[in-house]
Parts: C-alpha cells; sequence; structure tokens
C-alpha cells in the first residue's frame, strides 16, 4: 500500500520532494534521481504512483556521494609458501572457486601482479610439473590444473592505462606446446604498461616475422620451455634483428621480473 508522505511542513530536512523537484535539488537529471531511489541509494516512500524522497536523505546522500573515498586496502603478503600450497592443493582437488579466490584476493587487494606470478604461480606450476614427473599426480591431473592456471592467468591479461611502453609480440617457437610461460609473459608486460599482441604458441617463423613488421613491433618475446626449442628461437631473433625488430629469448626458471628489466633493455639499447 502506497505511504503518506510525513509531515511537509516543519524543518526544512524534514520536507519530502518528489523525483523532479529532487532532481533539481541535486542538480542532477530526472533519470539519474530515479536510477539512485531504485538502486536503494536514496530511501523513498510511494504516494500514489510516484516516489517522494525526505529532504535530510538528499542531505546525507550528498555527503555521502563527495566523501573522499579511502584508498583500497593493500594486502601484505607474509608467507607465499604457505598461499603456494594452498593454491596447489586447491588446482589438484580442482576447487575452482577457491584457486580462483585466492588469486582475485592478491589482485583486488593491490598485490603486484608481477610478484603473483612469480612467488605464486610459477612456483605452483613447477609443483605440478614435480608430482607429475614423479607419478604423485596423473596426466588428467596435471591437464585439469593447467588448464585452470591458465584461465586464471588470462584473467589478469589487462591492459593498462597510461603512457605505451612500447608495441610488443609474445609467442613461442614454432613446436613448443607450453603456452602458459607465454600467457604470464602478457599479463607481466602489460603491467608494465606494453602495448602487447600475444600469439599464444606455434607460430611459423616466417608468418612471426611478416606479421611483426606489418605490426610495427618494437619488440618480439619469445617464451622457451623445453632446450631443444631455443634453436629455432635463436634463428628467428637474428631474422627480426635484420628488419630491425629486437627480439628477446626466455627459457625455463627466468623470473618474469626478469623478463621486463630484458625488455626494457632491448628497445633501449
Ligand atoms: C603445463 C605443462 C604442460 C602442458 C602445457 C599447457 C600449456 N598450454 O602451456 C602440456 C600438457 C601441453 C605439456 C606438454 C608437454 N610437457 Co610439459 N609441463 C607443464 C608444466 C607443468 C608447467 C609449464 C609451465 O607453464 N611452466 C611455467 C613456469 C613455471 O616455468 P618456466 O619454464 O620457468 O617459465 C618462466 C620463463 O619462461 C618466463 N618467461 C616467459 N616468457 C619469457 C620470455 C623471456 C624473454 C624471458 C626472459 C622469460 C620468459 O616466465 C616463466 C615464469 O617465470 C611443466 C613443469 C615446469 N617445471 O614448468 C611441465 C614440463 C615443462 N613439461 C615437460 C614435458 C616433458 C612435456 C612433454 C614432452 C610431455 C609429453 N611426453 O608429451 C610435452 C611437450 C609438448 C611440446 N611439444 O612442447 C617437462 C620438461 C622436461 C624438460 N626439461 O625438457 C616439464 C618440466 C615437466 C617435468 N617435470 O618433467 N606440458
Amino acid at each position: 500500500m502506497a505511504e503518506e508522505p510525513s509531515d511537509t511542513s516543519g524543518s526544512d530536512s524534514d520536507k519530502y520532494l518528489d523525483l523532479n523537484d529532487a532532481a533539481e535539488y541535486l542538480g542532477v537529471h530526472y533519470q539519474t534521481i530515479y536510477r539512485w531511489v531504485r538502486e536503494g541509494n536514496i530511501p523513498a516512500i510511494k504516494v500514489g504512483t510516484r516516489y517522494q524522497v525526505k529532504v535530510s536523505d538528499l542531505e546525507s546522500f550528498t555527503r555521502r556521494r563527495f566523501e573522499p573515498t579511502p584508498p583500497p586496502e593493500v594486502t601484505k603478503v607474509r608467507n607465499w609458501e604457505d598461499i603456494q600450497r594452498r593454491f596447489y592443493e586447491n588446482l589438484i582437488d580442482f576447487n575452482e572457486v577457491a584457486a580462483t579466490d585466492q588469486i582475485n584476493r592478491l589482485v583486488t587487494g593491490s598485490v603486484d601482479v608481477v610478484a603473483i606470478l612469480d612467488k605464486l604461480i610459477s612456483p605452483v606450476l613447477r609443483m605440478i610439473g614435480e608430482g607429475w614427473r614423479n607419478g604423485e599426480i596423473s596426466i588428467s591431473q596435471e591437464h585439469r590444473a593447467s588448464r585452470l592456471i591458465h584461465r586464471i592467468i588470462d584473467t589478469m591479461d589487462v591492459a593498462r592505462r597510461g603512457r605505451p611502453h612500447g608495441r610488443v609480440i609474445v609467442t613461442t617457437p614454432s613446436n613448443e606446446e607450453h603456452e602458459i610461460p607465454a600467457a604470464m609473459a602478457s599479463v607481466a608486460l602489460k603491467a608494465e604498461h606494453w602495448t602487447v599482441i600475444n600469439l599464444g604458441a606455434r607460430v611459423p617463423p616466417h608468418d612471426l616475422i611478416a606479421f611483426a613488421v606489418k605490426e610495427r613491433a618494437d619488440l618480439v618475446v619469445l617464451s622457451v620451455t623445453m632446450s631443444k626449442h631455443r634453436a629455432e628461437a635463436d634463428e628467428t631473433a637474428r631474422k627480426l634483428a635484420q628488419v630491425n625488430i629486437a627480439c628477446i629469448v626466455g627459457e625455463t626458471g627466468v623470473s618474469l621480473r626478469e623478463l621486463l628489466d630484458r625488455a626494457a633493455l632491448a628497445v633501449n639499447s
């Protein structure tokens, strides 16, 4: 049942306004205040078919609206080993929600994404590799965990505002199936304001070189996991140098922090 507006006499703060007057009072469009009322940001009563809002509620809403927002809380990680262990268990048990939450909490807690990759995701990938090698986990468990990690990394793969550092293509040699390191490289480079084109794995060298020229890349980053693919990567880097495009080749065990240093050096030298 529609309410009666309470006392419309008395102090101004106790007065009720309809949404047209309230919009004028706040200096906003009618649709804006209507939305704020519908979203529950401003208490309102219905008189017949129309909303009315109390002036004191408009005043406190305005105060809240212009209050400075406190800076987001920054999460401090004291024990990466403990987080690694829980992340590993969540991946192996396929507790998708818990694994995803762990990363989301760190990201929203403003923990440096490069640290999340170097101190959590990489060590856990190595633990998975170890478990797989020594038979503690099956191939299916490894595949399931790696797929989930890859999906989580992709959610971190976001371009940042800021002065672009340069244009970089990230990929792997043509027979290298390990594309997660390239995905991590993309996240790290974007965090440092590079414009990243991530091609995933297995691009033939001749096509990559033509593409890099066409895209006017400043840098090509090749992620190598298996040492047998290193020679192809080095050969591609040599051919890219001939068309004046810098290329850096990464190997297993190198941190993403190191990648960022090498990338900056490659385009500045
Ligand atoms: C997931 C995984 C797979 C997945 C890959 C899925 C995907 N889409 O990427 C699948 C199942 C496909 C796979 C396949 C294989 N895998 Co595999 N795999 C792994 C695992 C568990 C993780 C790989 C990973 O992402 N590592 C990421 C980080 C942690 O590793 P990283 O190598 O140190 O990489 C760092 C640098 O590369 C840096 N980086 C990235 N880009 C760049 C660029 C530059 C310029 C720089 C400076 C740095 C940089 O970032 C990374 C993090 O710091 C590893 C275990 C391990 N220890 O890594 C095994 C592992 C790499 N695989 C292995 C093997 C044997 C294989 C297979 C041969 C298995 C098989 N019999 O078929 C095939 C090979 C396929 C192929 N042709 O390439 C072995 C390799 C052994 C060796 N030394 O040669 C490992 C080590 C497992 C083991 N313990 O035995 N694998």
